[in-house]
């Protein structure tokens, strides 16, 4: 089963910051999609739980210079 998750990503000013996280969230395993948006800063993720987590992809934005903001 695969879940969708949607955060605000900040920091991104160019439309290769949405690539470079786009990139980013892609390169982990157990991410099936995800498309970021610049004019509402946030980024849609499909995902299997069993593989990742919000917090590794959280990480993995953060760890690419960009500021992931999670609800919880
Ligand atoms: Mo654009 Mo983003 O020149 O880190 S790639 S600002």
């Amino acid at each position: 089963m695969s879940r969708e998750i949607e955060f605000a990503v900040a920091g991104m000013t160019c439309a290769s910051c949405v690539t470079r996280v786009e990139r980013a969230l892609k390169a982990l395993p157990g991410v099936e999609s995800a498309i970021v948006n610049l004019a509402t800063e946030r980024a849609t993720v499909i995902y299997d739980p069993s593989t990742t987590t919000p917090a590794a992809l959280a990480e993995a934005v953060h760890a690419r210079g960009y500021d992931p903001v999670m609800a919880d």
